[in-house]
């Protein structure tokens, strides 16, 4: 690079704005009028001062609409349009709400003269969002730009999609669509910005460790920018939409924004299982081989995919008749069906321009294609692995219908379970439309840049879409329609949707699942995994999961291994790995990694209805299964600093990973509370700092520890179950944790685990065990339908066969059924009890069905 150009690059940087520069010296320059009052919010004008423009070219709105709406007693929304003309808005797919009011919970107070917004949560009188008069405001044509002051420092998290620490560093953080590889995004270079769009933050109070958040609804290229104790949001067009959640503890937070998006969709049971990927099985052989191997070597598997190798020229949907012989595709798949597995191709969003591809056909005939600006009825053409390719406009309800007929149309040549749809930022190998690269260099005049110009591997921005829509406002809206419109396909079936998608946006999850992209095969960025789930679980997207083993680069045995224990608690856990790398499937380094498969997999499968009954209740309410410590624990604000060196799963379990090489065990922090070992009982003695050292052997199991109070369904079978199909069939035990003076409360959830719609339809069975201490000499559990949509079918998980009792002081003598008005039934169980260990077992034999309305008396010798 010459001298002049890093010159040029260097001015470039310092010229980039910071939120104290953006700020500097100037007022808002709006002033409110007609402001009225309402039990239901504020509306007001909001109107320019002419006096302030900056320049004769300016495109200033100067006429704007401010509307402010309590929408409910935790959160506000506040709307910020042009009142002569309208503007591009995201197309609205949250549910519809009736405005409920404000109860007092938080007081808004807006100031005319400037214009400035405030908003107070009442319980603790902390600002949550503060559009300070004395700070810049601008609502130009391209330039949209808001801050928000707080008078406390803040920890910022949220705002994806890229690869960062879970608090956000200050500085600048890019929003659009882009596919990249996995750069690291410390707020430095403007350009992390990764596949997904989700400018959702959280807030973390530094002083009071209060938690409260927003979502800016806007699709535009935009940045946001994070300073000690300042948020400024910065877009390129849409309006300003921005609703507010009060908190305050973090997870209300997360339900709060999941009320408003929407609770994600139901996952089908064999998704939870373990997947086998990888781009390279060149041909059905190498296919068939791995499917071969996982019988060979005795491991489970639920999913097998197949990359972008089985297609002819890299045309979606067809098979290359040399690779992939379609007889001996479906001789795999029907072997794959009929052992409880399943197949999932890739769909990329290119539709190879070939004319005879029938699928390139029929949308054209159908006028289904993003279209070029610069010549009439001519498509945007790009150029992804095919080669030339047209893409899907999905504002045109046409794509709809095209989308879900093409998927139709697969399925009659092979019965994929799911579809993983790839390269949907919507990326491209060139910059625009081939053929008009030159003109779309002309016509990008932007009054600023978010990051990298925003045609760089884009269509062109200028693009047409339906009723004039462009590209440059649609851009970050594919991934998300993408496979919204793919949900359809497996809804009108009535099955759920098993959709893997690589780019999101807020509203996805109610249709569609993610991963993380092409991570590295390293150790920062299997910790980043961590990060990365945490954040799409705040987002609405708890079904995730990062490339097991890491995609891009060689893994090696050790870092194989650990991201194996790792990523079987992952909610998705696939292996996946890029064509050019050294293999790593399970067999691939001999047999120390196959052993912690084998474990690690089946310790899934042992936890697979508490992860199951987990991600059924979040598709009712919201929530994350996955989550940071911090979320149940929010009076312990190191388990926020250290975020990253453990995770919970729901409110039970705790999971500290082995985030680094060469080590077998290291000192590991607890939330405050009483852990017992999840596999052996043993109580955890924690140090004053609530500190332990944990052994993490390898091959071996990750630690897991389970606190007191909660009840854990434990599959029997996971020891001999080839697909979680086998889960079914299987016997369950309870795992009560006691303590002193607590209940123990857990519950399951039966259903058939496909059918779209269960949970919300009530087709379920729900089952809560609750123990009871009740005096030193017997203690009672009791087994409570809560919902009884659903019929356990003939051999589903039969019996409980096992009470295992942590924290246990009394040796267990005999145990009595109660059921109502009945008399007590004595059950014959045989019984232990180690007082060294304080575990109780009690095996009841075929007594006692999961979902009877039963109470157990369990009596103690005294
Ligand atoms: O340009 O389909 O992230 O998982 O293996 C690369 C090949 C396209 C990117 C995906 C990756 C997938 C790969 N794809």
């Amino acid at each position: 690079m010459g001298r002049l150009s890093s010159i040029i690059i260097l001015l470039g940087c310092l010229i980039l704005p910071s939120a104290s520069m953006l700020n500097q010296g100037k007022s808002n320059p709006y002033d409110l009028s007609n402001i009225i009052y309402t039990t239901s919010g504020i509306t007001a004008t909001a109107t320019y001062h002419l006096g302030n423009l900056q320049s004769a070219n300016e495109t200033v709105i100067t006429k704007l609409f401010l509307n402010i709406t309590y929408d409910n007693p935790q959160r506000v929304r506040i709307r910020i349009t042009d009142q002569q003309n309208s503007r591009f808005e995201v197309p609205y797919d949250f549910t519809n709400y009736t405005i409920q009011g404000n109860l007092g919970l938080y007081n808004v107070t807006v100031s005319d003269n400037p214009m400035g917004i405030q908003v107070i949560r009442t319980s603790d009188n902390r600002v949550i969002f503060n559009l300070d008069p004395s700070n810049w405001f601008s609502y130009d044509d391209q330039d949209l730009l808001f801050t928000s002051t707080f008078n406390y420092g803040i920890n910022v998290l949220g705002l994806g999609e890229r690869i960062s620490s879970f608090i956000l560093p200050t500085g600048t953080y890019t929003m659009w669509a882009r596919d990249r590889q996995s750069p690291v995004d410390n707020g430095q270079s403007q350009e992390g910005n990764m596949y997904s769009v989700h400018p959702f933050y959280m807030i973390i109070d530094e002083d009071t460790g209060s938690a409260f958040g927003g979502l800016f609804y806007n699709a535009n290229a935009m940045q946001a920018i994070v300073g000690p104790q300042s948020l400024s949001f910065r877009s390129t067009g849409g309006i300003i939409d921005l609703w507010l959640f009060i908190g305050p503890a973090p997870e209300d937070v997360v339900f709060q924004y999941h009320q408003l998006i929407g609770p994600p969709v139901e996952v089908p049971y064999w998704s939870l299982g373990w997947h086998q990927s990888r781009w390279g099985y060149r041909n059905i052989s190498m296919l068939t081989q791995v499917y071969d191997n996982y019988t060979l070597y005795g491991l489970p598997l639920d999913g097998l995919w197949n990359d972008i190798d089985y297609m002819s020229a890299f045309e979606d949907f067809i098979y290359d008749p040399v690779n992939y012989p379609m007889n001996n595709v479906t001789q795999l798949v029907d072997t794959l069906l009929a052992t409880g597995k399943n197949y999932i191709p890739i769909v990329d969003a290119g539709i190879a321009q070939n004319i005879s591809d029938p699928y390139y056909i029929n949308g054209t005939n159908q006028g289904v294609w993003i279209m070029n600006p610069y010549v009439q009825s001519a498509p945007c053409v790009g150029k992804v692995w095919p080669g030339n390719a047209t893409f899907l406009d999905w504002l045109n309800p046409d794509a709809q219908t095209y989308w879900v007929k093409a998927l139709n149309t697969f399925q009659q040549l092979v019965s994929f379970s799911g579809v993983w749809v790839d390269m949907n930022e919507v990326s491209n190998f060139v910059n625009g439309c081939v053929g008009y690269q030159t003109t779309l260099i002309n016509n990008l005049t932007m009054p600023w840049t978010p990051g990298q110009d925003i045609n760089v591997e884009s269509l062109d921005v200028a693009a047409t879409h339906a009723n004039g829509v462009t590209e440059y406002n649609m851009h970050s809206l594919y991934g998300y329609l993408e496979s919204k419109a793919a949900a359809q396909y497996f809804i009108q079936k009535q099955t759920r949707p098993f959709i893997l998608s690589r780019s999101s946006f807020p509203g996805h999850g109610k249709w569609a699942s993610k991963w993380l992209g092409d991570n590295f095969s390293q150790w920062s960025y299997m910790e980043y995994s961590i990060t990365g789930i945490f954040n799409f679980g705040m987002f609405g997207i708890p079904m995730m999961g990062a490339d097991i083993c890491g995609f891009l680069g060689n893994t090696n045995l050790e870092l194989c291994s650990r991201w194996t224990q790792l990523g079987t608690m992952y909610p998705f856990s696939r292996n996946h790995n890029e064509d050019e790398s050294i293999p790593q499937e399970p067999w691939a380094f001999g047999p120390l990694l196959l052993e912690t498969n084998n474990l690690s997999i089946r310790n899934k499968y042992m936890l697979q209805l508490y992860f199951y009954t987990h991600m059924m209740k979040i598709s009712l309410e919201g929530g994350q299964l996955f989550k940071p410590a911090y979320w149940e624990y929010p009076n312990d604000m190191n388990l926020l600093y250290n975020a990253t060196t453990s995770f919970m799963l729901g409110k039970a379990l705790i999971v500290h990973p082995c985030l680094w090489y060469g080590i077998t065990g290291s000192t590991s922090f607890f939330p405050d509370d009483m852990w017992y070992d999840l596999y052996t009982g043993e109580y955890i003695f924690l140090d004053y700092d609530n500190s332990v050292y944990l052994d993490m052997p390898w091959p071996g199991l990750i630690n897991i520890h389970v606190a007191q109070g909660f009840i854990i369904p434990i599959v029997d079978n996971y020891n001999n179950a080839m697909s979680l199909r086998d889960t079914r069939y299987s016997n369950i035990s309870l795992i009560i944790v006691q303590g002193p003076g607590v209940e123990a409360i857990g519950s399951v959830i039966f259903d058939d685990g496909s059918t779209y719609g269960n949970m919300a339809n009530g087709n379920y069975l729900e089952v809560e065990y609750q123990f009871f201490s009740h005096n030193s000499t017997f203690d009672y559990l009791t087994l409570q339908q809560l919902s009884y949509g659903y019929s356990r079918q003939t051999g589903e998980w039969p019996y409980i066969s096992t009470l295992i009792f942590y924290g246990c002081t009394a040796a267990p003598e005999s145990v009595y059924k109660l059921s109502s008005g009945m008399i007590p039934t004595f059950i014959p169980a045989n019984v232990y009890w180690s007082a060294e260990d304080m575990i109780c077992k009690i095996w009841l034999k075929n007594y006692l069905q999961p979902d009877e309305m039963a109470t157990l008396l369990i009596d103690y010798f005294i």
